[in-house]
Parts: structure tokens; sequence; C-alpha cells
């Protein structure tokens, strides 16, 4: 296909992802599965996701903390580009990060596929029901309908990064109220964790004015992860 000079003038995806404005045609997904710490940094790290949070939903019970969960579960609610990252992908990730086969011990842990559309709906069950008919035993992480979803307090938002010596605090200081929702918070948190390739990490890094000392740390974090 031949480009054309519109195309030639607009932004790089590339030079999009790391600019913190998000695309306009974002789709949303949420995912149970587990402690929610692991899912925001795996899924933090993939292309095509611009922002993660962590909270609590698939309850019923009002506003819920980590200390008073009520009927609620730890989920991540990932905001992702579906021109980059389909649906279909993040769900296998899904499979591939949680233990499907057992019921969950404590509600609060249990693996849920929180659906905003009846297209997310679909593809669930869709992939569910192929990944018994694969596994030939049933899968107990549950598909239902996200009611609403509660933001969980500061600390666990991003807690790879927010724990990570000298970067965390640095950092939380320097994002303030955009930390939370920041696409290159969210890459660093995944990359942080161990997620993502070598060239990936070391590109991120070259586009940021970081405090000296932070970047030694994030360079040191990320030769040896
Ligand atoms: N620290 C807990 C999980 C915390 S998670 C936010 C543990 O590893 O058991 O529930």
């Amino acid at each position: 296909m031949d480009r054309t000079e519109s195309d030639a003038t607009a932004p790089s995806r590339r030079d999009r992802e790391w600019d913190d404005s998000p695309p306009t045609d974002t789709a949303t997904a949420t995912f149970g599965l587990g402690c929610f710490w692991g899912p925001d940094a795996r899924f933090g790290a993939m292309d095509g996701v611009v922002r993660t949070r962590v909270g609590y939903a698939g309850g019923m019970t009002s506003a819920p903390t980590y200390h008073s969960l009520g009927d609620h579960t730890e989920v991540v609610q990932v905001v992702y580009d579906p021109t980059v990252v389909s649906y279909d992908e993040l769900l296998e990730v899904c499979w591939a990060i949680h233990d499907w086969g057992s019921p969950a011990h404590k509600r609060q842990y249990r693996g849920v596929v929180l659906t905003h559309t009846e297209r997310q709906h679909e593809a669930a069950t869709r992939q569910r029901t192929a990944l018994e008919e694969r596994a030939g035993r049933s899968v107990e992480t549950m598909i239902e309908r996200l009611d609403q979803f509660f933001l969980a307090e500061d600390y666990h938002q991003k807690y790879e990064l927010r724990s990570t010596p000298v970067v965390g605090d640095e950092l939380a200081a320097q994002y303030g109220e955009t930390f939370v929702d920041s696409t290159v918070i969210a890459r660093l948190n995944g990359f942080v964790a161990g997620h993502g390739t070598p060239e990936r990490r070391a590109a991120l890094l070259e586009t940021l004015d970081l405090d000296p000392q932070v970047l030694a740390e994030l360079r040191r974090r990320f030769r040896s992860g």
C-alpha cells in the first residue's frame, strides 16, 4: 500500500505511545486474576495498553476498600488501543497468568472476566469453552458483566514500580496526580517487574527526562531483569 502524504506527516504509533496522550478510540477491559499487583505489571508492559488501574469489582457491596472488600474481587482495569492489541489477545494473557483450573479459596482472589460489552462477553465465553476443550477439564474462572469498578488505594497502583527503591518515590512525586493513568508509568511498572524486551526498555528510557539517580537505578534493574 502506498503511503499518502497525510500518513507521512501523522505521528507514528511509536512516537504516540510514549507521549502519554492516549489515542481517542480506546476500549476498556477488566479482569480478576488473583492479587492485582502482578497483572497490573503484566498488562502495563504490553504494546497497545495505554492505561492500567487496579481496583475492586464483581460484587454488590458499596465503597469497598482493601481492608473492607465486602463481596468484591481484586481486579485490573486495562484501557487499550484496539488497533494495536485486541481483546482476544488480552484474554490469552489472562489464561496464561492465573490459575483458572481451581476455584479460589477467597473471593478476593477469584478468577473473573468482567465484560464491558456483549462482544467481549462472547469472546470470553468462546475462549473459555475452547480452553476447556483443549485442556479436557473445567475452567473455574467466571465470566460476568461488569457493574461498578472502584479504584484501589494509591499504594496499590503500580505496586512494582512504587516499591522500587529510589525510583518509586521519585516518580510518584514527579507525576503526582497523573501517576496512576500514565502510559509511561504503566510501562515502567511492567518493565521493573521483568516484562518487555531489552530493546523496548532501552527505547523507553531514551525518551524520558529523568533524574540521573532514577535513570541509573532503572538501567541497573533493566540490566539485571
Ligand atoms: N501481599 C499479599 C497480596 C496483596 S494483594 C494486593 C500476598 O502476597 O499474600 O492482595
